[in-house]
């Protein structure tokens, strides 16, 4: 079984130490982004740790925490400045994996595959976030969404913390329910009324107690209490596909220049996904004739790739099969349904040999620039108008 990396990552008292960041009069202070306590309604997005220790909270009335905190330095909610700072700290996340499921604006999840060192990677995460932005974040390490978020938590501020599976029972099952996520004070009044007070007591609870109490609900949490979470991180991702078309200088019905120019396009295509780290599930071919009449076709693999030469068979079975033979004016290959390259463990896919080639030849496009190699059939393809697509 593969194990998963799975991360989470949450900055530390997110706009206010942004506000500290940006002036450096903040540091160390209480402060306290929301409402304004002059007007004396509406509440706290946020507050630095050190307002924290005043008892103010997220999501708290601001007179309370006026109340609490009256030296404190209250800020009103920048969403645009945050929003620009959230961004980069995502694109620091694409630089380590596609599979990135943002769920708030200083919260992702990140997989980083399997056969990783992903403590490695997730410090060297935690310290690049500092150094580019100025902030602090926690990070949490393990092979689920679940744990992974209770690990971020756990010893917040500039936490990092790791859960691995013979943690469960040690350091998990001692917490109070209410650390699961999903058990709000409805349902973890209800556990401690039949005396379930900790993970661990969920988890040793009767299944057939809790589905009769809770539904599916009671399933899923006695299922997270031993540390069973199947949810995959979705990403969110904006790349949704890769592509390259070319409209050729003369229409054409030489087949054997077609396969050709499938071939570079394949090349093309195939160089731009391992770059970006990705594999395609599915390959699209455009075809348009002299009357700009344009149809796509589409095939799902049964494995995904970012070998050329896969990507170059399908597209070409699907150009032999939809084809009429008439001059074309546009040939294109499209790739979507992308998943990040660490995936490849999940598959059953196994060219090494494939892939050591094709990424031999990567090294020297990626030094010298594309064109700098290319095999003997390509070299008969006359360059024509190409545009290479990436569509979110
Ligand atoms: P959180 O991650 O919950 O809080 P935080 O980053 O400020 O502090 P920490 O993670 O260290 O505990 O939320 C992220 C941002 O979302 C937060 O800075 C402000 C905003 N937010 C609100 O506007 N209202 C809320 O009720 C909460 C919880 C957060
Ligand atoms: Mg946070």
């Amino acid at each position: 079984m593969r194990v998963k990396a799975i991360i989470h990552i949450d900055m530390d008292a997110f706009y206010a130490a942004i506000e500290q960041r940006d002036n450096p009069d903040l540091k160390g202070k209480p402060v306290i982004i929301g409402a304004d306590p002059k007007n004396g309604r509406g509440v706290v997005s946020t507050a630095s740790y050190e307002a924290r220790r005043y008892g103010v909270r997220s999501a708290m009335p601001i007179s309370q925490a006026y109340r609490l905190c009256p030296h404190g330095f209250f800020l009103p909610v920048n969403g645009e400045k945050y929003k620009k700072v959230s961004q980069e700290i995502k694109d620091i996340f694409y630089k380590y994996t596609p599979l990135v499921e943002p769920i708030a604006l200083d919260e992702a999840f990140l997989d980083l595959g399997g056969n990783v060192d992903v403590i490695h990677i997730a410090k060297e995460i935690q310290n690049k976030i500092y150094s580019e932005t100025g902030l602090s974040a926690s990070i949490g390490v393990s092979y689920n969404k679940f744990l992974a978020k209770l690990a971020s938590d756990w010893k917040k501020p500039r936490g990092f913390f790791v859960i691995r599976e013979e943690d469960v029972k040690k350091k998990v099952w001692p917490l109070p329910v209410d650390k699961i996520w999903g058990v709000g004070p409805k349902t973890k009044q209800l556990l401690l009324n039949w005396g379930i007070t900790t993970i661990g007591c969920l988890a040793k609870s009767s299944p057939d107690l809790l589905k009769s109490k809770l539904g599916q609900h009671g399933e899923e949490l006695r299922l997270l209490a031993l540390g069973i979470d199947e949810r995959p991180v979705k990403a969110d991702s904006s790349v949704k596909s890769i592509g390259k078309e070319t409209t050729f200088l003369h229409d054409t019905n030489d087949r054997e220049y077609l396969k050709t120019v499938l071939l570079t396009l394949s090349e093309n295509v195939g160089y731009r996904l391992r770059k970006n780290g990705y594999l395609c599930n599915t390959i699209m071919l455009k075809l348009r004739n002299s009357d700009f009449n344009t149809i796509t076709r589409n095939q799902s693999l049964n494995e995904p790739t970012n070998i050329d030469q896969v990507i170059y068979e399908t597209a070409k079975t699907l150009l032999i099969k939809n084809w009429s033979g008439e001059p074309l004016r546009l040939l294109g290959i499209s790739t979507s349904n992308l998943l990040p390259e660490s995936m490849r463990q999940l598959t059953f896919f196994n060219d090494d040999r494939n892939i050591n080639l094709v990424k031999a030849i990567d090294s020297i496009r990626s030094k010298h620039g594309f064109g700098s190699i290319k095999r003997a059939r390509v070299l008969q393809v006359k360059p024509s108008k190409g545009d290479e697509s990436v569509n979110g």
